[in-house]
């Protein structure tokens, strides 16, 4: 029999089928804590260090202290991947506000909950959808603007992403995109979105609302690098139907091409050849070990 995965809670392991919390702890009361999804790549955890600076900064706008330091915070995940033998990963980290009373008042709550999930990697896209690019459609939902739950802060609150896949789901495209209150494009569900434009790389600020994503940094950075100019600016959705290529990052979707949004098909259907060029060289940077934390 597979040895079942641990979990980490507060300091301590537990099995999976075992790992609980409380039903007073206002993260799951009010979605009240804050989290990250983490990815590990041949026993690289990519990116650890910039997904943990962004955990403690969320944290720290919404007043919640970690009782770990950045240092503790970062061992702990890699004792839990090396206690799970898993060298690539998909990894949850949480911050809980913790266990409080049925008001929703956080100063009832005294003690801030550490869960830490890893699991083997599921891919969020199917290698022909990686290939071919994913079908999408722009919500009815828009993204909680800047000055209220926007997705800045990477908090347990995810309703307006979810009721946004709703809307993909309900409409049989694979994912759904959300614009801005003025109605600029923002990012996906749990994807930031690029759109190329005769050669030139354009992604949405994060003024609009959307996650200042580290797989989004990444492929700047990248596209730099290989000699392209990429910019953070508004985006209209007339842009986006009319784009060259469009494309999703993130930790789960990697680099993920879209091929159609609201029935309007985008380039030839199939990832575009800068879209395919970001693909192999993103796949490169992942494992690289100057771009994350060694596991051993
Ligand atoms: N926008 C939103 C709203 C997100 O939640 C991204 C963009 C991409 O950011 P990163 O930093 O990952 O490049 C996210 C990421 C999940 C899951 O299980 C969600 C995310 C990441 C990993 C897993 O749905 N969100």
């Amino acid at each position: 029999m597979e040895k079942e995965l641990s979990v980490y809670i507060d300091g301590k392991f537990y099995p999976k089928s075992g790992a609980k919390v409380s039903v007073y702890d206002h993260g799951l009361l009010y979605g009240d804590g804050v989290f990250e999804g983490i990815r590990a790549y041949e026993g690289v955890v990519f990116k650890l260090k910039e997904h943990i600076d962004r955990l403690y900064r969320s944290a720290h706008t919404i007043m919640l202290q970690i009782p770990l330091t950045k240092d503790e915070m970062t061992k702990a995940v890699l004792e839990t991947l090396r206690k799970n033998d898993l060298k690539t990963a998909y990894i949850r980290l949480l911050v809980t506000r913790g266990v409080g009373d049925l008001g929703l008042d956080p100063r009832k709550c005294p003690k801030p909950s550490i869960i830490i999930i890893t699991e083997p990697v599921i891919e969020l896209h199917s290698g022909e959808a990686k290939a071919k690019g994913v079908t999408t459609m722009i919500s009815w939902v828009k993204r909680d603007p800047v000055d209220a739950t926007s997705h800045e802060i990477k908090s347990l609150n995810y309703l307006n992403s979810i009721l946004a896949k709703i809307e993909a789901n309900t409409t049989d495209v694979d994912e759904a995109i959300c614009l801005d209150k003025v109605g600029f494009v923002c990012e996906g569900v749990a994807e930031n979105i690029f759109i190329v434009r005769e050669g030139e790389i354009f992604t949405p600020p994060v003024s609009t609302g959307a996650l200042p994503g580290i797989t989004r940094e990444a492929v700047m950075e990248l596209a730099e690098r290989m000699g392209y100019a990429a910019t953070e600016r508004n985006i209209t959705p007339n842009e986006l139907f009319n784009a060259d290529e469009v494309f999703f990052t993130g930790t789960a979707a990697e680099v993920t091409p879209v091929r159609e949004i609201n029935k309007r098909k985008i380039g030839n259907e199939e990832a575009g050849p800068i879209t395919k060029r970001l693909m192999q060289e993103f796949y490169k940077m992942v494992k690289d070990p100057k771009e994350g934390t060694l596991i051993y």
